[in-house]
């Protein structure tokens, strides 16, 4: 029994050191631990022998089921150990790649410049309008007093969808439709996208921005104008800069102006970008023409109101000194990322 015992112990041995990974070693533990393994049968076997015999040879079995068992564990863990280095060795990470690099968006400074204006405008009280993009004839021109013979209707200056229909030149025509849809008073802004008909070039896009202004009730006069635009212009740009107002003209209104600046980088003294004169020009403004109050459902012996636009393009392009439109449309985050 005893040599039977150790052949068993030294073969189990010899078969775990042979195996080469886990099913192999499960296999030894079924062969010699199974149910109808070989130490098993051994045990079975032990009915037979004397009461003498018995507790001798359950006690060598039993050593011999310890040692297997303790050398099946080793081996197993030896295993696990060498399989988890293989696919460490495997699974290598080349940190010498250059990782994946998160774009993170900006405001572009036309959004942000039109976020600024009409939070200025909105604490003064007026609101916010949008409307159409692709316009009629009438709203675009008609509604404005733009006589047929304006050299801003033709197809040089103008998109045209059709006869009737052009991408609009200037937000006034959502001016025109807020006067028909609304009463008195009114007083409102309407910043968006506008369209001309030009080549692209440094200080020209066919895309721009602009914002508009129209205020409206009993009573309105040039020194509201004159007061809400300087006000303006001083929360936009500082407390220092001062304001004056040309003569010039527009169709859609009467008086007409354009108010300049004194330059906000060179405090008026002269540079670079007031081209020494001192001033900027900022916007054009006006006394509604009767006329266009008419054409908005509006009586002009009743009421009378103010209206002004700005390019916003220009705005920024002055606060950062660009002397050049076509930055504001390339998309380039080299220079966005400047902002
Ligand atoms: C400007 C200059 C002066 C203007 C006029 C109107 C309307 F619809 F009320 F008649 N909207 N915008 C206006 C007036 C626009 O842009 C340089």
């Amino acid at each position: 029994m005893k040599e039977k015992m150790e052949a068993i112990r030294s073969s189990a041995l010899e078969e775990i050191g042979k195996a080469a990974d886990s099913s192999e070693l499960e296999v030894v533990r079924v062969k010699y631990l199974g149910k109808k393994g070989e130490l098993t049968a051994v045990l079975r076997s032990m009915g037979s022998l004397s009461a003498e015999e018995r507790p001798v040879v359950g006690k060598v079995v039993n050593e011999v089921r310890e040692v297997i068992e303790a050398a099946l564990q080793d081996a197993v863990s030896a295993i696990k150990n060498r399989e988890k280095e293989q696919k460490l060795k495997n699974d290598v990470i080349d940190i010498s790649l250059p990782g994946k690099k998160n774009f993170i968006g900006k405001r572009h400074p036309l959004e942000a410049a039109l976020e600024n204006m009409k939070e200025i405008f909105i604490s003064m009280g007026f609101t916010i309008e949008e409307g159409p993009e692709v316009e009629t004839n009438y709203y675009n021109f008609d509604a404005l007093n733009i006589p047929e013979s304006h050299p801003a209707r033709s197809e040089q200056d103008t998109f045209y969808i059709n006869e009737n229909m052009v991408l609009r030149t200037a937000t006034s025509p959502v001016q025109v439709r807020y006067m028909q849809k609304n009463e008195p008073p009114i007083k409102m802004i309407s910043p968006g996208k506008v369209f001309r008909s030009d080549a692209l070039d440094a200080t020209h896009s066919p895309i721009f921005y602009q914002m508009e202004g129209l205020v409206i009730d009993k009573g309105i006069t040039f020194s509201d104008l004159k007061g809400t635009l300087d006000l303006f212009v001083r929360k936009m740009f500082g407390d220092k800069v001062k304001t004056k107002f040309r003569p010039h003209y527009f169709p859609f209104t009467e008086p007409s102006a354009e108010m300049d600046a004194t330059c906000f980088v060179c405090n008026g003294e002269g540079c670079k970008v007031c081209k020494g004169s001192g001033w900027i020009e900022l916007l054009g403004c006006g006394m509604v023409h009767p006329e266009v109050l008419r054409q908005g459902g509006i009586d002009p012996e009743v009421y009378s109101g103010f209206a002004f636009g700005m390019g916003v393009d220009r705005i920024v392009m002055l606060k950062y000194g660009l002397d050049d439109i076509r930055l504001l449309y390339e998309s380039d985050m080299r220079f966005l990322n400047q902002f």
